[in-house]
């Protein structure tokens, strides 16, 4: 995944606000490659969290979770309970994209602890984890106010960012319009940063939280490659919706 993602290869997944290994089964078996299982908006705790990736291995789907924050010790319990891609909300500097790093690996590229951990089969797989984990294990700071926006060169040229992650709301709120995520001035600054990312050869990515035909065409022409697509409570919502519809 790590390697398809430097290639600038397509991967496209999915986000999971509702805690639930079902949803992760009934998401994994639509075929999404990875899913992200979101920590920052929602009462998801850490066993939940840990199902879910049991659930997601099943499938070979790759688990991926959104931190709640840029936080050493937080990042390291996904990573052991068995995430293999951390994506780090509102960086918004190099140093935050340093730090984001470094958790996410073992020294003497970072200062992830080390332990027999479910990651490594609770020790069995002790040493073929830790050789390879620096290297698959990936790192994606979210771009999601304007200081990011402005400090985007900064952020990207720091060693061990795999890609960006545009958090559209977010970004539209730094820029005083929450919500408005087609204003011309969120799209500018999805522009700014696409374009750093083709420059510094990384993946772009963002969350189209409410996919549409146009909109991830949209997405996929511009050069974005790591999309998540949806989730799981806007599927559950849009399919309630249109169910309900058909009766009027
Ligand atoms: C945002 O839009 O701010 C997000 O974090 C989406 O995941
Ligand atoms: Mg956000």
């Amino acid at each position: 995944m790590r390697r398809d993602l430097k290639n600038g290869l397509p991967v496209y997944g999915s986000w999971i606000q509702t805690g639930s290994a079902v949803a992760a089964e009934v998401l994994a078996n639509a075929g999404f490659r990875w899913i992200a299982v979101d920590m920052e908006h929602t009462e998801t705790s850490l066993e939940s969290f840990t199902n879910i990736v049991r659930a997601m291995e099943r499938y070979g789907t790759f688990p991926m979770v959104r931190a709640s924050e840029n936080n050493v010790i937080e990042i390291r319990r996904y990573l052991d309970c068995g995430a293999k891609g951390i994506i780090v909300p509102m960086v918004r500097s190099a140093q935050d994209a340093q730090n984001a790093v470094a958790a996410c690996k073992y020294p003497p590229e970072g200062v992830r602890g080390f332990a027999f951990v479910r990651a490594n089969d609770w020790g069995e797989r002790f040493d073929d984890y830790v050789k390879r984990a620096n290297d698959e294990t990936i790192v994606i700071v979210m771009i999601e106010t304007k200081d990011a926006v402005e400090n985007i060169d900064e952020i990207l040229s720091v060693e061990g960012v795999d890609g960006v992650f545009i958090g559209p709301y977010d970004l539209s709120g730094s820029y005083g319009i929450p919500g408005q995520t087609a204003h011309k001035q969120v799209k500018d600054a999805m522009q700014t940063v696409l374009a750093a990312c083709k420059r510094h050869n990384k993946a772009a990515g963002q969350h189209i939280v409410t996919p549409t035909t146009e909109n991830v065409a949209e997405a996929i022409s511009a050069g974005f490659t790591f999309l998540a697509l949806g989730m799981d409570t806007v599927f559950l919502s849009e399919g309630a919706k249109s169910a309900l519809y058909m009766t009027e």
